[in-house]
């Protein structure tokens, strides 16, 4: 494969120049293990076309949040070691887009689930009650990555009225393609098959809602694993890593494991283009600061009362805010303790190498 299949472009190429030094090659991170990446390299760098690498210990020492390290879809500048399969990260490319979350827990870290993707595919099921609340956390998330969603409605075989599902998360999904779909009858395919060339897919949503078996019958094989018996909502996860896999139409697609909980990362950009529709109806309320509390002239409150928002959507947005606050505020603190940490150590670096001297 060359630069180009694996989803090279000029973009990628104007900021290698700035980094390379001629001695290493770009790749692609297609797995993260728990130590170390599978690169896919252009088969002119090394026959395999895909190598083993590592980033060096300092790169890992020097991490301030996991989000400074490779992701899955990450162009990587890599030195190949002799003729073995196996390398060391030595840059990661900018990325043209990121889909980040908080890691789940208390702990403030960026978790970059999938990077330079041009389509993210949110996946629900239809076989259990949709979630708007949790499509409306993902859009968020989404729209602030830099790649545009698509809602994918899933197992449309297990639902007697598709059509108001559609409706009910078009509601909630201003300006996004909502599709639903069957992988048992092969119903509402056709309508993906736009998105599939030549560009980057990444597929998320809760474990057990198809996100596999869409793949699977995308690529037209049975290389992901899912889960063969019916799915029991017993917490199973069947995919346990990210994965980026080649698509025969040419592009490629992300699978991800099942996410139990989306915590938001600072996401302020999506957060406005996921609530566009409010943010629109707030352009004609009287006061240009209106909180749509109770001041008066209110469009957004009026709005409520027409019928035409849904006080739990308002409610949801209000909600997403008050928790990006508070993880600006987690953050920079944990930010400027961790620069506090590190000026202490250059100081006694510095008095250690004063004292040798
Ligand atoms: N009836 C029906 N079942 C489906 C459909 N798509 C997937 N399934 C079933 O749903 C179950 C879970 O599918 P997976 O593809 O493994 O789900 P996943 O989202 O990849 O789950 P994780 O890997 O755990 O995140 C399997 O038993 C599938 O056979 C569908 O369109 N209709
Ligand atoms: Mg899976
Ligand atoms: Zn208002």
């Amino acid at each position: 494969m060359n630069l180009e299949e694996l989803g090279w472009s000029e973009w990628f190429q104007s900021h290698l120049e700035e980094l390379g030094d001629g001695n290493s090659v770009p790749g692609r991170v297609a797995v993260e293990h728990r130590r170390g990446y599978t690169v896919l390299v252009p088969s002119d760098a090394h026959a395999d076309g895909e190598i083993e690498a590592d980033v060096p210990g300092r790169m890992r020492k020097e991490a301030q949040l996991s989000s400074d390290l490779p992701a899955v879809g990450d162009w990587v500048l890599v030195r190949l070691l002799g003729n073995e399969s196996r390398g060391v990260i030595e840059a990661i490319l900018p990325r043209r887009s990121k889909f980040s979350r908080k890691v789940a827990g208390f702990e403030v870290d960026e978790q970059v689930v999938a990077s330079n993707v041009d389509h993210l595919f949110l996946v629900s099921s239809l076989d259990l009650d949709l979630n708007l609340r949790r499509i409306e956390r993902y859009l968020t998330l989404a729209w602030d990555s830099g790649a545009q969603p698509v809602v994918i409605l899933t197992k449309s075989d297990l639902h007697d009225n598709v059509e108001q599902a559609i409706a009910d998360v078009s509601e909630v999904a201003p300006g996004v393609d909502v599709h639903a779909i069957s992988s048992v009858s092969g119903d509402g395919y056709d309508a993906l098959e736009r998105y599939l060339t030549g560009s980057t897919i990444a597929v998320m949503g809760s474990s057990g809602v198809g996100k596999s078996t869409l793949i699977n019958h995308l690529r037209g094989d049975e290389q992901m694993k899912v889960a063969d018996i019916r799915w029991d909502g017993k917490g199973r996860h069947t995919t346990t890593h990210r994965e980026l896999l080649r698509l025969p139409q040419g592009g490629w697609i992300i699978d991800t494991p099942g996410m139990r909980e989306l915590q938001l990362w600072d996401a302020s950009e999506g957060l406005e283009a996921a609530f566009s529709d409010i943010a629109q109806l707030a352009t004609a309320c009287k006061f240009s600061d209106c909180e749509h509390e109770t001041e008066p002239g209110c469009a957004v409150k009026q709005a409520i009362q027409n019928k035409e928002l849904d006080p739990a959507r308002l409610e949801s947005y209000r909600k997403q805010l008050r928790e990006m606050a508070a993880l600006a505020r987690k953050l920079d603190k944990r930010l400027a303790n961790a620069e506090a940490k590190r000026w202490k150590q250059l100081n006694k670096d510095a008095r250690a190498r004063a004292r040798l001297r």
